[in-house]
């Protein structure tokens, strides 16, 4: 009956459907008796209502019944909700890192990716961790949602139970690219699994001086570092690129260059890339000096 996406599936649906089910029920039936009361004594028909007083049988059923029914749809809540907090002792850990505005996904011997790859049937925790502001964790068709909350440690797990992709959000308004955070749940075959962690490279701590002026203006939140495009184009692949862009609003083909790129740093309306809009970026040369500008060229440069 339900889907098998993950292990979750079963204990979250169930209880929403149930606590729907009890309030619908009570909608339709409180609904119902107010407009069969309203009709009934209605003042035209000269037919008063008796008022009830000291009934002791009614009162303890409406005390009992509700609480018997509150308490019960805590109960499921709780029960859908326990196991996702009990992480089984031979689950594989995987590290999801927040940052503005993006999802990594830091594998055993320092492997990094930016989705989350996982053997199918097997339990997999995440640690959850935030370089700098609250983001969150949330996969829909998993039934998971946590916090990654900066200097805290936080986790999550599933055993993922069908092949697929599957979405991860971020659920935490973590500034102005925050609809943009996303990222992937790949499910696959173990054997696949083995073949993709093999193949992965060991990622290299990037501590380039020119990432940093990037970060430092804020310029990542326009312009991504892996290709996906946002406000403005993204930096990987565009040193050394030939780019069409508008200038004075006329096409052409300008050479992604050093110079190309520091005058996009000081006049960003000079040769706009093409699809791109204008009047979106302010000029940069008060923020970033001349020699930071050749640090951005050799980090852009390493973008490959
Ligand atoms: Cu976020």
């Amino acid at each position: 009956m339900f889907s098998k996406a993950s292990n979750f599936v079963n204990g979250v649906d169930t209880a929403f459907l149930i606590i729907t089910g009890i309030s619908v029920f009570f909608l339709i039936v409180l609904t119902g008796l107010m407009i069969y009361f309203v009709i009934k004594y209605n003042k035209s028909k000269g037919k008063p209502a008796v008022q009830v007083k000291d009934n002791m049988i009614l009162e303890i059923t409406w005390i009992t019944v509700p609480m018997i029914i509150v308490l019960y749809m805590f109960y499921i809540g709780w029960e859908g909700y326990l196991p996702m907090r009990r992480v089984p002792k031979d689950a594989m850990e995987v590290s999801a890192i927040g940052s503005m505005w993006k999802f990594q996904f830091e594998y055993p011997g320092e492997k990094l990716s930016d989705t989350l790859v996982v053997p199918i049937n097997k339990a997999v925790k995440v640690n959850l961790k935030s370089k700098d502001v609250l983001h969150g964790f949330s996969v829909p068709a998993f039934r998971i949602k946590e916090d990654m909350v900066p200097q805290k440690d936080n986790y999550s797990w599933f055993t993922a139970g069908e092949l697929g992709n599957y979405d991860i959000f971020c659920t935490v308004y973590c500034g102005l690219n925050h609809s943009y955070m996303l990222s992937v749940i790949r499910v696959v075959s173990q054997s696949d699994y083995d073949k993709w962690i093999a193949a992965l490279p060991v990622k290299k701590a990037d501590t380039s001086l020119g990432l940093k002026v990037l970060e430092k203006n804020g310029c990542i939140a326009c312009h991504s570092l892996d290709g996906s495009k946002v406000v403005g184009p993204s930096f990987k692949g565009l040193a050394g690129s030939v780019r069409a862009v508008v200038t004075n609003g006329a096409k052409r083909q300008i050479n992604a260059d050093e110079a190309y790129i520091k005058n996009s740093i000081e006049n960003p309306d000079a040769d706009v890339v093409d699809g791109f809009s204008s009047g979106l970026m302010k000029s940069y040369t008060k923020m970033i000096s001349a020699e930071e500008i050749t640090q951005i060229n050799d980090y852009l440069k390493s973008l490959k």
